[in-house]
């Protein structure tokens, strides 16, 4: 790939893996509508490549994966905008569940809102003991725009994805693995090399038989999730509201909203 600078996140190669880290720390990763550019030129651009046999995602600092999408970005946004943001997003989060090669999410902190639907859209979690996951939106007015309302219920059933959305609550990493969102839960300082581990073991099997489990384990999916395009509606919809602004203001202004169901 050519000239390609990168502001929010980081990439590095080692024995035919890429890690792509989303390096935003001191906002918890938030992922910047920028941020979603840049994992999507990569799983475009240079994932394909022969020289890459595997991805892990990560990010940076010892606090979050990703706390979710930029609620900072989403000022001033029209019904329209907020649409299409939640579409693009689906469309790199796409890319990532129907990569041809594995993909791990190496879960080590905060996954919320976003960032648990990017962590979802990878096809192994390996988390921190001290990760904790959630879907927030709702507290802002939101509903997950990401896939996340179709993966999450794929994976764990319509009861446990409904507690999540509807709650706002959080959950622990001991929890999401006796849920099934995590394959594995380690210690904090284990969770790269962990997710390398059993990227290595993964990358022992066939790389056709590899790439033909991904693409049939998500026909199964996608069969049962055709929701995405009412997801994006609905994710325009609710922006356009009264409680999305009092929702999102609140968050900034760090004080609890006041909903009217408007
Ligand atoms: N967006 C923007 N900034 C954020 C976000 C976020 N999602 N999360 C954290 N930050 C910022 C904080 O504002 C703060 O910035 P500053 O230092 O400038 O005040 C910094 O990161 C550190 O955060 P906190 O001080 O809040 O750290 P705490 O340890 O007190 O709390 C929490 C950690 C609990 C994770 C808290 O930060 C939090 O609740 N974050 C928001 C979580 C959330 O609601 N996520 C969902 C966002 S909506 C979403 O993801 C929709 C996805 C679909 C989008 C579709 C189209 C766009």
């Amino acid at each position: 790939m050519s000239d390609l600078t990168f502001t929010y996140i980081k990439i590095s190669i080692d024995q035919d893996v890429l890690t792509l880290t989303l390096n935003r720390p001191e906002k918890l990763n938030a992922l910047h509508p920028i941020m979603i550019q840049e994992i999507d030129a990569v799983f475009e651009e240079i994932v394909p490549l022969d020289s890459i046999k595997g991805v892990i995602l990560i990010g940076e600092g010892d606090k979050a994966f990703a706390a979710g999408a930029d609620i900072k970005a989403f000022q001033g946004l029209t019904s329209e905008e907020a649409q299409i943001l939640s579409q693009e997003g689906q469309s790199t989060f796409l890319k990532i569940a129907q990569c041809a090669k594995p993909v791990i999410a190496a879960v080590n902190g905060f996954a919320l809102g976003g960032g648990l639907e990017l962590a979802l859209a990878a096809h192994i979690r390996i988390a921190s003991a001290q990760a904790q996951i959630g879907l927030p939106e709702t507290t802002l007015g939101l509903v997950p725009g990401y896939g996340g309302t179709q993966r999450l219920t794929n994976l764990v059933g319509r009861g446990r994805a409904l507690q999540l959305m509807l709650t706002a609550q959080r959950i622990d990493a001991s929890t999401a693995l006796e849920w099934g969102i995590f394959n594995a839960v380690v210690s904090p300082s284990d969770v790269l090399t962990t997710s390398k581990t059993w990227m290595l073991q993964i990358l022992k099997q066939a790389p056709i038989a590899l790439r033909e489990c991904i693409r049939l384990v998500l026909e199964a999916e996608l069969s049962g999730g055709q929701a995405m395009p009412e997801e994006a509606k609905s994710f325009g919809r609710c922006s356009a509201t009264s409680d999305f602004i009092e929702g999102t203001t609140a968050f900034l202004e760090k004080r609890p909203p006041v909903f009217k169901g408007k």
